[in-house]
């Protein structure tokens, strides 16, 4: 073949690929300006912050050839489009376990938002002790002529989860896979004082909320009473005679 025809193959092959992976650019700003309201609007209605950290990834053109290799799938944009899941990757990190499933909720509750697949490493640590929350949703991507469909995986994990597997990820990638048994079975351990971990702070933190509850209710009370606020008696009682009656 002609150089310059083998030229102008390649790079109109170039401008389809950074076409392809800009609609999952958009997907991920889609994803993030979601997760952005939701952490805000939580922040201001319960005075907490369910989200620790997000980072968001686009999968490299070199580990998408890999995983085609990998799994042996059929190397076409369409296909890798089918079948490719997780070229759109969020990660979500929360400090306490009952925040990744209100996470789960919040986003899942969302009309424009599809959940394809969840799969919940948490309920069922993988073997090596691995847990996460892992999310496959479909999220929509307004184009000037269409409306595009994207695939986004969402990690969701508490502090000491993301700790546990961005360690285990070092030593797998240190050692090529090939890991002493003597650190499969610590790095095992280590998960499950992860998860001890969270859980006795998830307990703490729910005595927390309660015993800070039943503060903020009476240090009310008492500015009610002594009419700290300066709000004017008339409407102090028309709110109470409002409760009374109801
Ligand atoms: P990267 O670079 O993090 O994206 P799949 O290969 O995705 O089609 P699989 O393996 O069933 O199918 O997907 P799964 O179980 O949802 O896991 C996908 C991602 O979860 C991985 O992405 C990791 O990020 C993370 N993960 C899963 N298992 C482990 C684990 O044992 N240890 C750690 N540290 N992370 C894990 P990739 O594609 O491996 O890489």
């Amino acid at each position: 073949m002609n150089t310059n025809i083998q030229l102008n193959k390649l790079k109109a092959m170039a401008d389809e690929l950074k076409k392809f992976m800009l609609i999952y650019k958009f997907g991920l700003d889609e994803m993030n300006t979601k997760i952005g309201i939701l952490k805000e609007e939580f922040q201001m209605i319960h005075d907490y912050n369910p989200i620790e950290h997000t980072s968001s990834r686009l999968k490299s053109p070199e580990s998408i050839l890999g995983k085609i290799v990998r799994k042996n799938m059929e190397p076409s944009l369409p296909a890798i489009k089918e079948s490719m899941r997780d070229i759109a990757g969020i990660r979500i990190t929360c400090s306490f376990r009952s925040d990744i499933y209100r996470i789960k909720e919040m986003l899942c509750n969302q009309q424009d938002i599809e959940l394809v697949e969840c799969k919940d490493y948490i309920e069922n640590p993988k073997k090596n002790g691995y847990q996460s929350l892992h999310l496959i949703v479909k999220v929509p991507v307004f184009m000037s002529d269409r409306v595009e469909k994207v695939y986004v995986e969402i990690q969701i994990r508490t502090i000491a989860m993301d700790f546990w597997a961005s360690l285990e990820h070092k030593i797998y990638y240190k050692y090529d896979n090939a890991v002493p048994e003597r650190l499969t079975v610590e790095l095992k351990e280590a998960a499950l004082a992860a998860s001890e971990l969270d859980r006795k702070m998830e307990a703490l933190h729910q005595e927390v909320r309660e015993l800070k509850s039943h503060d903020e209710d009476k240090m009310m009370e008492l500015h009610l009473e002594k009419n700290h606020f300066n709000i004017p008696r008339k409407l102090l009682e028309m709110v109470s005679n409002d409760i009374e009656e109801k």
